[in-house]
Parts: C-alpha cells; structure tokens; sequence
C-alpha cells in the first residue's frame, strides 16, 4: 500500500521546512520544566499579560458590554459601567449589526475600518481610505496574507533584516518563496547599511531570484531600534530605484523609549516625498492590538493599510480572506477602541491614561535596567532598547564553549540558553532562532517581566553569566 495523505513523508514539504524559533526548543524545554514544578520567568514571547500586565480597564468593560448586550437592559449597568463605556458599547454594537456573534464582512467591519483610517489620518496628516484598510487576526495573518499575495514560487525573494522576527522566515518558507537576508549592523545600533543592501539583491538576482519585495520591522524586533526618517526616506528610495514592493511591520509604533526618533510611519515619510513615488511606491502597513501599552495578544486584533496597490489585486486579497469568513469580530472592537481612543475631558479618561502611561513609563524603565544589566556581565554587550519589547545582547562565547556546545549537537547560544534556563528558571530565545553573523551569538529576552522583580532576574542572569564565562574561559 502506498503513503496515505497524511503520512509524514507525503505532507507539504514546505511546512517542514518552516522553522519558528519563539516556540521553539528553548520554550519546549521550559514548558518540560515548569510541569515538573521549576519557576519559569517566560521572557521568550512578548506577551505581556501573561507576565501579570493588567489589561486596561476602559476597553474591557466596553467589550464585556458588547459581549453581554442584555447587560445594557439591566437597570443597574450604570453602576458597574461608566456612561462613556456604556456608550460606546451601544455604538459598537450598533455599527456591527448583528453583534460579536455573527461574522462579518472578510475584509473587517467597515465602522471598524473606517476608525482606522481616522487613526491614520491624524497619525500622518494624510487621507486614508477605509477601503484598503483589511482588519485581520493579529498582524501575523495579515503577513502571511500579503506574501502569500507576493510569493509565486521559489524565483520570488522577499529582503527580511538579519535579525528578523521568524514569522518572516517561517511564512517565506511555508510559502515556497525565497528569503534574501540583509544584514544590520549591531555595531551601529542595529543600523541598515544600503551598499549591504544593495548587495543583497544583487546577490540574488545572479542567482535568477526575482526581488520582489522588502521588509523592515520599525521599531525593531529582536533588535529593538527605532529608524530615523532620514533612513526611512532612504529605504524608500532604494525601493523604488530597485522596484521593490515595502512591507512595514509597525506594530510597536507605541513602543518607543528614546526621545530622539519618535515613532514615524512609513506610509507618512512616502507621502511628505511627494510623486512620483508617493503615487507609485507600493507600501502595506501592519499593526496590531497585541503590543503598545494594549498587549493584548490573545485578543488576535490587527488590521494592514495598503497604499498604491491596484484595485484587481486588493479584489483578490478580498477573495482569499473571504474563504476565512471573517476576522475575529470582538477583536476588531479592541482595534477601534485602540484607534479611537477616549480624549480629555470623557469621563474614564483620567483612569485610561494612567493606566496607559504607568504601563509605557515602566516599560522605559524596564528596558534601561535590562540594557544596563546585561552591559555589566562579562563578554555581554548590548544595544539599548529604543523601542519594541526585547533586548538581544551579543553573548561573547569564549572557544571552550562553543566547542562543547558542538560536541552535545547543539548551536552555541542554544547550548547557553539552555544551560541559563536549567539554572535560572529564564527562558530566552537563541539568537540563531532570528538570524545573525556567522560566528556570533545572542539572545532575545523580552523586556516585560514585572519591573519590581527586574533587578533580581537580572542579578540572577549576571551570577549564571559570569560563572559560565568562568567555567568556560
Ligand atoms: N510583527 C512583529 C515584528 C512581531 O513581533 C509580532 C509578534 C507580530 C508581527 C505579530 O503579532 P500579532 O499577530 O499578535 O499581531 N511578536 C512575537 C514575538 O516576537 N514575541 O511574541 C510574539
């Protein structure tokens, strides 16, 4: 008898190709740990809720509203829920119609979409149209939506930073596309060189591979900068001297711990160039409720914005979300409530806002302790977070080590982080999980554990750190 379907050996190959890094080896031997009673401090994924981040209130009661409706009925809803919460509810609820228990259109509710594109226009100062703003589950399917719309095949190339965020890699190979690294310098901040960029696609175009598109991740993960405009105006440029189609992860745009570099979009630096590129650039954006001071990860909220995309292609994008049905409708109450605030002066305002500030303040604070903690290890360097939710310090391993990690079949920085998980409950994820230089290792650690308990983990990290440089020197 033949291989039936499922057999592993007659499954899509490309799945077995993809490789996903953040759940990866380190987290399935953290998770082993934690069953067997070791306290595990989860810095592998930036979830912040699951490291006892509180939800902001405001969102939650209107969507406990939304998802409760008769709640609205009660004669004592005004005790429990403030008027502005109760007044939203009934606008969501009005707008969706048939309530968080019915699909909606594929592309996302369009009062939904319609507040997004509100958000966009104050954010950038230009118009944005409802209609190419798709809402989808997280940012990550809307991603995988777009390079499944780019990727014909293995002649097609997709530029992703090295370091990357391995949804990249992994939907590149799921795909059966081809991933055309560039690399960013780690001793410019995590910098983007333009002649390493330019050689990249030259590169790959010898080898017959057809650039079609490029990534950035601003802020930056695993890497934690935030790109200055005069580097955005550049990267644009160069995609369109190279006709290049520019895909903007932005999702951390809230996460930004330096003053210098506020957050800028991409689709607002396109605009200020003006045409022609402004009209012929194409550009998708990406954002999410899972990051910024909202976190909600679980909520799977995200929408991507497309700009200058040809009205047949963003009909086809349309019919291929519309075999999922719908996006997750209570999440796309969480995006408009992300995108649609409440202002001074409403009656939660004041409690929003500190909770929204204390979140982002302490994040600031988080990500100063963790640089400055990593920076005061033996053979540890490490860029400081300017923004995202993750720091990823250079681990200088010294030969020994490196040596034994190869005599146990395993990467270098696996080997560390493994050894640093079974000592210190810390579960990081490998550098080699986002890509980096031959011969160089890191880990990403998220920058989210409670601040209070910050100085311990890290003065747990430094003891494990030194000695195992000890030992191995
Ligand atoms: N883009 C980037 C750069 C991300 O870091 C993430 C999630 C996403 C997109 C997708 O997020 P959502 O689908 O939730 O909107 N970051 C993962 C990470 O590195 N740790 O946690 C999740």
């Amino acid at each position: 008898m033949g291989l039936k379907a499922l057999d592993y050996e007659s499954i899509n190959e490309n799945m077995k190709k993809v490789e996903y890094a953040v759940r990866g080896e380190l987290y399935l031997r953290a998770s082993q740990l934690q069953k067997e009673g070791k306290k595990i401090i989860f810095t592998n994924v930036g979830n912040p809720h699951a490291l006892g981040q509180m939800p902001l209130t405001f969102p939650r009661q209107v969507i406990a509203l939304c998802q409760a409706p008769f709640l609205l009925d009660d004669p004592n809803v005004g005790q429990l829920f403030p008027p502005d919460a109760i007044v939203r509810a009934k606008h969501y609820l009005s707008m969706i119609g048939g309530g968080l228990g019915a699909y909606s259109d594929s592309r996302g509710n369009p009062g939904v979409r319609k507040e997004v594109a509100e958000f966009i226009e104050r954010r950038d100062g230009y118009p944005s149209d409802p209609e190419l703003i798709y809402l989808t589950d997280g940012a990550s399917k809307g991603v995988m939506q777009i390079l499944n719309t780019i990727i014909r095949g293995e002649g097609d190339g997709i530029l992703v930073p090295v370091p990357q965020y391995p949804l990249y890699s992994a939907a590149i190979a799921l795909f059966g596309g081809s991933l055309v690294p560039y690399y960013l310098d780690e001793s410019s901040n995590w910098g983007l060189d333009l002649n390493d960029l330019r050689q990249s696609v030259a590169r790959a175009r010898s080898q017959g591979i057809m650039v079609k598109a490029m990534v950035i991740i601003n802020p930056g993960n695993p890497t934690g900068q935030c790109l200055s405009e005069a580097n955005l105006r550049e990267i644009l440029n160069f995609c369109f001297q190279e006709n290049l189609a520019l895909l903007g992860d932005e999702v951390y745009q809230q996460n930004i711990y330096q003053d210098e570099r506020p957050f800028i979009s991409s689709k607002k630096v396109l605009m200020d160039m003006g045409p022609p590129i402004s009209k012929e650039l194409q550009l998708i954006s990406f954002h999410t409720v899972s990051k910024g001071y909202w976190g909600e990860c679980g909520q799977r909220g995200g929408y991507f914005e497309m700009t200058n995309i040809p009205p047949q292609t963003v009909d086809e994008i349309y019919k291929i979300a519309s075999i999922s049905l719908s996006p997750n409708v209570p999440a796309q109450v969480f995006m408009g409530l992300m995108v649609n605030p409440l202002k001074p002066g409403d009656v939660s305002y004041e409690q929003y806002h500190r909770e929204s500030k204390g979140i982002l303040d302490s994040l600031r604070r988080r990500a100063r302790i963790m640089t400055d903690g990593f920076n005061s290890c033996k053979n540890v360097v490490c860029n400081f977070t300017e923004g995202a939710m993750y720091s990823f310090p250079q681990i200088q391993l010294p030969p020994k080590a490196i040596e034994t990690a190869k005599r146990a079949g395993k990467e270098a920085d696996v080997f560390y982080c493994l050894k640093l998980l079974e000592a210190t409950g810390i579960s990081t994820v490998p550098g080699s999980g986002f890509g980096q230089k031959e011969g160089v290792f890191h880990l990403r650690t998220t920058i989210l554990p409670p601040e209070e308990e910050m100085p311990a983990i890290m003065a747990s990290f430094k003891k494990f750190n030194d000695e195992f440089m000890e030992q191995y020197a």
